[in-house]
């Protein structure tokens, strides 16, 4: 908890214009700007920093790798909306962020890093721990700047944070010498103040393009309203929905789309692509118009993009101009935030029957049929849908999961139904296994009354498990849902379908994760039932502190339906019929 002292200390530095360090001109700026969590580690270089820390009120979580600095403050900023900041001492410090860094960058996070590098006259002499981290991470921030000077540290970190949090979001790097740390300057926070953002030439919405959109809508029999990570991003749930509705046309979501608009909602369809719901993917390749609302059109959603939607006209509702037409040529652009674009088109926009589309869609399910978790008798095997079925019923799909990469990640998308935006915190493009755990202490800082869960696979935990021991340390209640399966099980499956079986590196070996999270004080147990898994998930949510369910589940199982890559959209590869978890359309 920060002091009063440091409360009133910083606030007199961001009224009363004041001779400080570099170092504390650092913290002045990030307070200022709103900050009062950051996510580091410390080492010789940035230890002016930390020296100065004490002075202010903010809130320092001590991680155990540079990588959890990173995923934390992303997790921070998926859950919060805000942007999230990490801390790295220099050389490795610095490199060690860098894969969280491209997972923010992939997916359009905005977080700040601050790294600290040698004295500037050591620049460039091979010094002790200095790495060219600007260099490093130009192709995977947003933008990052090399600060050399005191004076130079809060207009920096001022505008680091204007481009993280504008347009299209994403990482910023602040790289500051020691000697810069050390000096002393005049801090005035006002007067660090950067230029308001000039709008991109390209951002401008002509009258004429709204008109062609809002008469494409008015002619579409078969539309599909697409909803992407844009949504949330832009804050415009209320206003795509009200497209939906006024209009009738079902929405199709992408893996970071969920949560943009309620799954609950009866014209929700489901997420859409290589794991997608097969009756999305096909009425994709059926429909004559497809909005695409803040979504960039990713490999994972089209297929080969030679037999994408061959029968739609596009309209492509994007802030960053370089999206449009990068994957699939559009017949619309609309390029702007899409919470202002929605708001000018939707005037023009009236009520249409949309029915008999609709009624297609629905009998098509029927065909390929809802994977039905409830209505399955218990074999005796556990199956991840099963674990994420009864996590979402109990959770009453109100919790906020933060999952890794894989088989389990597909599972949770399929069977946890998100019905509010920043409920669902994934690596969606780049992937990055162990990226769940430290994301989750992330979303937890952000959002302390949130039930946070972790779900998990038994590879990508080993990755960054480390970050139990902060769990601990800062007595954080996160719930965590291994779902072991005894191997990288998304690369099993891609042995199974397309290498002959052939297993190669992908049965894994893992410690007893109960007793592991014992050595850390937190509690858990393992399941191997169907019959346990409840009791187990409100175990956990009763539970005082953070807890651990190693899920021991079905070992050769795999997620369905599935896109082979190169194949067109829809061409899934489906559950083989005589499989024990057969999709069926019982309960529709
Ligand atoms: C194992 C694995 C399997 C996967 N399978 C699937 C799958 O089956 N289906 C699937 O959908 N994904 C899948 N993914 C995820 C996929 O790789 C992409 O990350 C995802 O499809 C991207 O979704 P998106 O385009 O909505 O979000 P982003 O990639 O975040 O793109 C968002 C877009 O919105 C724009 N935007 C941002 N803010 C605004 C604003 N204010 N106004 C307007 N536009 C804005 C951005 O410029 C960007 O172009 C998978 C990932 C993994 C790791
Ligand atoms: C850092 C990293 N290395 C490798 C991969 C490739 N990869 C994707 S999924 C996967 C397997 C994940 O295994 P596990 O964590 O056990 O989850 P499961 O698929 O079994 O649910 C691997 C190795 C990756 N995505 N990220
Ligand atoms: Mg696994």
């Amino acid at each position: 908890m920060a002091t009063n002292a440091q409360v009133a200390n910083a606030n007199a530095h961001l009224t009363t214009p004041t001779r400080l360090t570099g170092a504390e001109i650092i913290w002045a700026t990030l307070v200022g700007e709103g900050v009062d969590t950051v996510f580091g580690y410390p080492g010789g270089t940035i230890l002016p920093a930390y020296d100065a820390l004490r002075k202010f009120p903010v809130r320092h979580v001590l991680v155990r790798h540079e990588q959890g600095a990173a995923h934390m403050a992303d997790g921070y900023a998926r859950a919060s909306g805000k942007v999230g900041v990490a801390i790295a001492t220099s050389g490795p410090g610095s490199t060690n962020l860098v894969t969280g860094i491209a997972t923010a960058m992939l997916d359009s996070i905005p977080i700040v890093c601050i790294t600290a590098n040698v004295s500037s006259k050591l620049l460039g002499s091979d010094a002790f721990q200095e790495v060219d981290i600007t260099g490093i991470t130009l192709p995977v921030t947003k933008h990052n700047f090399l600060v050399n000077r005191a004076e130079d540290i809060a207009p920096t970190i001022r505008h680091a944070f204007q481009i993280a949090r504008s347009n299209r979001p994403g990482p910023v790097l602040v790289d500051i010498t020691k000697d810069a740390e050390i000096n002393s300057a005049l801090f005035d926070f006002e007067a660090a103040k950067p230029r308001p953002v000039r709008p991109h030439p390209m951002l401008r919405v002509e009258q004429e393009d709204l008109d062609k959109a809002a008469e494409l809508i008015r002619q579409s029999k078969r539309p599909i309203i697409f909803a992407g990570h844009g949504v949330t991003e832009s804050g415009a749930m209320e206003q795509v929905r009200a497209l939906a509705e006024r209009t009738q046309i079902p929405v199709a979501l992408t893996l970071l789309g969920l949560g943009g608009f309620p799954a609950s909602h009866p014209l929700n369809l489901g997420m859409m692509g290589m794991h997608g719901e097969a009756w999305v993917n096909h009425a994709i390749q059926e429909a004559d118009l497809l909005i695409a609302c803040g979504m960039r059109f990713d490999d994972r959603v089209t297929g080969t993009l030679a037999q994408y939607a061959q029968k739609a006209k596009k309209i492509h509702i994007e802030i960053d101009p370089a999206e449009i037409n990068k994957n699939v040529k559009v017949d619309v652009a609309l390029v702007g935030d899409l919470r202002e674009v929605l708001e000018e088109l939707l005037p023009r926009i009236s009520g249409r029957d949309g029915s008999v589309w609709l009624k297609t869609i629905e009998a098509s399910k029927g065909a390929v049929a809802v994977r039905d978790i409830k209505n399955l008798p218990d074999s005796g095997h556990l199956y991840a849908a099963h674990v994420i079925h009864d996590l979402w019923r109990i959770t009453e799909g109100n919790a906020v999961v933060v999952t890794d990469v894989g088989q389990h990640q597909m599972w949770e998308a399929q069977y946890y139904h998100h019905e509010k935006p920043r409920t669902l915190i994934t690596s969606g493009g780049l992937g990055t296994m162990g990226f769940a755990l430290p994301a989750a202490i992330g979303a937890k800082m952000a959002c302390p009354e949130q039930e946070v869960w972790v779900v998990v696979g038994d590879g990508g935990f080993q990755m960054t498990a480390a970050e139990l021991s902060t769990i601990a340390q800062e007595k954080l209640k996160i719930n965590i849902a291994i779902i072991n399966n005894g191997y990288l099980g998304m690369v099993r499956q891609w042995q199974e379908f397309f290498y002959e079986r052939n297993y190669e590196a992908t049965p894994l070996v893992s410690p007893d994760f109960v007793k592991l999270a014992d050595a850390h004080g937190i509690e858990g147990r393992a399941v191997r039932t169907r019959a346990e898994v409840a009791e187990a998930v409100e175990a956990a949510r009763a539970a005082k502190g953070a807890y651990l369910i190693n899920f021991l589940v079905e070992k050769e199982e795999s997620v369905y339906p599935m896109i082979p890559v190169g194949a067109a959209l829809h061409e899934m590869i489906r559950r083989p019929e005589k499989d024990p978890l057969e999709e069926s359309a019982d309960d529709e």
